[in-house]
């Protein structure tokens, strides 16, 4: 790559970006498509953890992919052509991350953006770089730009602020900042009176930056697109002397628009630190007005305030243009970048319908939420597992007597022994050797109308009679004329003779705290029936949590009847006994992984086996003769 030692950017730049910054990157990409440059400025990444990998980026309304490199050798190999490296890494690795950069030729210059460098190492990276020749911009800098050529990470600001300041295309004026934030001024300025900027550095705020005015203005000094020279100084150092002296020896000849900030200090009567490391005056040497003074005497144009700094470049600008100095270009629009969808909608530029509608949690704010709930107040107000499926599943803080019957339900419901349908389910999975997720869910998959599954079919039941004033005998009629069982009624093993302890719980909690439970009586009265027939035909535990559910739904004042009937149309409350026989089916499998179960198989004496002789079949589907 031959350019001359002034130029370190140009048009064909290449670069390697230090550190996984997809924002900077994407920024530095869209500039280089609004410059119409042919091939993006960034040709890879650098991050020494997590591999080889591919990022993608947007080239315009297309989508590029780069290479993401875990060591600078390997990057630099294989780019031949990236000569620039910004190196984003923090305070605490740039040190060693630039000193392996430096010990690379193929680099000429080296941006460093992290803040908080210490001077030690600053000043090493500095010294090395001088004798490598390496051009360093930084420490603490957003960097710089180069209109229709480069942007070295962030500089210049968003997309918007690019195309206003027109740094889409070279204008003629190069200058120097110690500032990012000023840059974007002089950027705006610069576009407002003049034909804008022809190259823009932030040496950075530090008291050691790996280069200072001088370097950067020597460079437009033997520049020749660039006319004019800006240099935004600062009070602290005495960098701009240097730049005095090189214009009083003639090294520097071209004019130079100078204001060093910071005039505002003698108002103050003791020393100011203004935000750059930097930035404050040591002797009156270091002052802002001394500066200014300097300059001036040197011949520099300054103004008296920086206020009037836009009106001196404008005349500086003018003159030159009369002078046929610098011919403007007519000026040409750039193309347009597609704004980021997520820009676009924070600018309210941009609506999307939302895919998905969820109305019970949010983790988006500062603190997680349930239902409007925050996570703190959930603990605070100490409402238990009970309060949280509360809040959950019904968008609401029901009174502790409701979250206590919820928990109570779930206690009672979390295992009953190894020998049901579920739990078996969950063991011989657990002995097949599988996971935890799947030996739960294999014995959650056998939760149905006959095993664990049946509180919505008894609270639908149950209250459709009691809604349409069946009396319990009738109810049981009805069902026995249509063929279907009762859910929520009959045991495989519990009867009146051995009743589940399980619903006598449920029974007396409700019947001591619930105001009313219509639904609950009436089960009972189901139950007197049914078990007239047979002593198993209890009310069973799913049936008699299912019938105080809806008496809760229904009486607390907590849901409208509307709300009541939906919950118990949707089929929410199987959810209780799901919930609860997980804590059981995991238990089982922990159990079962404890004890190192092999894998089951059932004894062929335990299945009776008969093979009837298959029918023989004809071709046109007639049983063939045997
Ligand atoms: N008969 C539960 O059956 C069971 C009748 C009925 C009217 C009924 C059966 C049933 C409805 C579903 C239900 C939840 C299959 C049960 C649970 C969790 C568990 C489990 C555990 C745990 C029991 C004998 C005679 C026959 C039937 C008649 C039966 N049920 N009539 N309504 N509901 N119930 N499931 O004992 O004339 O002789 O032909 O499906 O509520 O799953 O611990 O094990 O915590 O894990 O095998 O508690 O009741 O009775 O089928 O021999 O029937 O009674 O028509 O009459 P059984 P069967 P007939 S709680």
């Amino acid at each position: 790559i031959k350019r001359p030692d002034f130029l370190p950017f140009d048009e064909n730049t290449r670069s390697l970006v230090y550190g996984l910054q997809p924002r900077a990157i994407q920024g530095m990409l869209d500039f280089d498509f609004s410059c119409g440059r042919k091939t993006p400025s960034v040709a890879a990444m650098i991050y020494p953890f997590g591999g080889h990998h591919i990022q993608k980026f947007y080239w315009g309304t297309k989508e590029t992919l780069l290479p993401v490199y875990t060591s600078v050798e390997e990057a630099v190999k294989k780019h031949p052509d990236a000569d620039v490296v910004v190196n984003f890494a923090s305070s605490r690795s740039v040190y060693q991350s630039s000193l392996e950069i430096l010990r690379l030729p193929q680099i000429r210059a080296l941006a460093l953006i992290a803040e908080g460098v210490p001077e030690r190492h600053a000043r090493e990276i500095l010294h090395r770089a001088k004798k490598a020749g390496v051009l360093i911009i930084g420490p603490a800098t957003v960097g710089g730009i180069k209109p229709g050529c480069f942007r070295i990470g962030n500089s210049g600001g968003m997309m918007d602020n690019i195309i206003s300041s027109k740094l889409y295309r070279p204008g003629s004026v190069g200058y120097v900042s110690k500032s990012g934030g000023m840059s974007n001024e002089l950027n705006n300025i610069l576009s407002l009176t003049t034909n804008g900027t022809y190259e823009g550095i932030a040496i950075g705020g530090d008291r050691y930056p790996g280069t200072t005015f001088i370097d950067h203005l020597l460079r437009y000094e033997k520049d020749p697109n660039c006319k004019l020279m800006v240099l935004l100084g600062e009070v602290g150092g005495v960098e701009e002397y240097r730049v005095i002296d090189a214009v009083k020896k003639g090294i520097i000849k071209k004019p130079i628009v100078a204001w060093a900030i910071g005039t505002c200090a003698k108002m103050f009567t003791t020393e100011v630190q203004f935000g750059h490391a930097g930035s404050m005056a040591n002797s009156e040497l270091e002052t802002a007005s001394a500066k200014n003074l300097a300059m001036k005497q040197a011949g520099f144009l300054v103004p008296d305030t920086f206020e009037d700094l836009p009106l001196l470049l404008r005349q500086a600008y003018e003159k030159l243009v009369a002078n046929g100095v610098i011919s403007p270009l007519p000026d040409r629009a750039p193309p347009a970048i597609p704004v980021d969808y997520k820009w676009a909608q924070e600018l309210g530029m941009v609506r999307k319908p939302a895919a998905f509608i969820s109305t019970i949690s949010d983790e988006r704010g500062a603190e997680l939420m349930y239902s409007g709930v925050k996570i703190s107040e959930v603990f605070e107000s100490e409402m238990g597992i009970g309060g949280v499926i509360s809040l959950l599943w019904f968008k609401r803080r029901l009174p502790p007597m409701y979250t206590k019957f919820i928990e109570t339900a779930i206690m009672l419901c979390a295992d009953h022994g190894p020998s049901v349908s579920g739990a078996m389910n969950t063991i011989i999975t657990s002995r097949a050797g599988k996971d935890l997720v799947s030996s739960l869910v294999s014995g959650l998959l056998t939760i149905g109308d006959r095993f664990g599954g049946a509180l919505d079919g008894a609270a639908r039941t149950f209250s459709s009679g009691f809604d349409r004033g069946l009396t319990a005998r009738e109810l049981v009629d009805e069902a026995r004329r249509n063929s279907q069982l009762l859910p929520g009624i009959g045991h495989k093993i519990k009867s009146v003779t051995n009743p589940d302890f399980r619903v006598q719980v449920v029974k007396e909690f409700v019947q001591k705290n619930f105001e009313q439970h219509p639904l609950l009586d009436y089960a009972l009265a189901v139950e007197r029936v049914t078990t007239q027939k047979k002593d198993t035909l209890i009310l069973n535990v799913d049936g008699c949590i299912a019938v105080c559910f809806v008496d809760m739904l229904r009486n607390s004042g907590a849901f409208t009847r509307e709300e009541a009937d939906e919950y118990i149309n949707i089929g929410g409350l199987n959810g209780i006994f799901v919930l609860a026989r997980s804590i059981g089916f995991i238990g089982h499998h922990l159990d079962q992984k404890r004890l190192k179960a092999p894998l089951y198989r059932h004894p062929a004496d335990d299945i009776f086996i008969d093979l009837t002789t298959p029918q023989r079949v004809t071709i046109d589907g007639r049983r063939a003769a045997q």
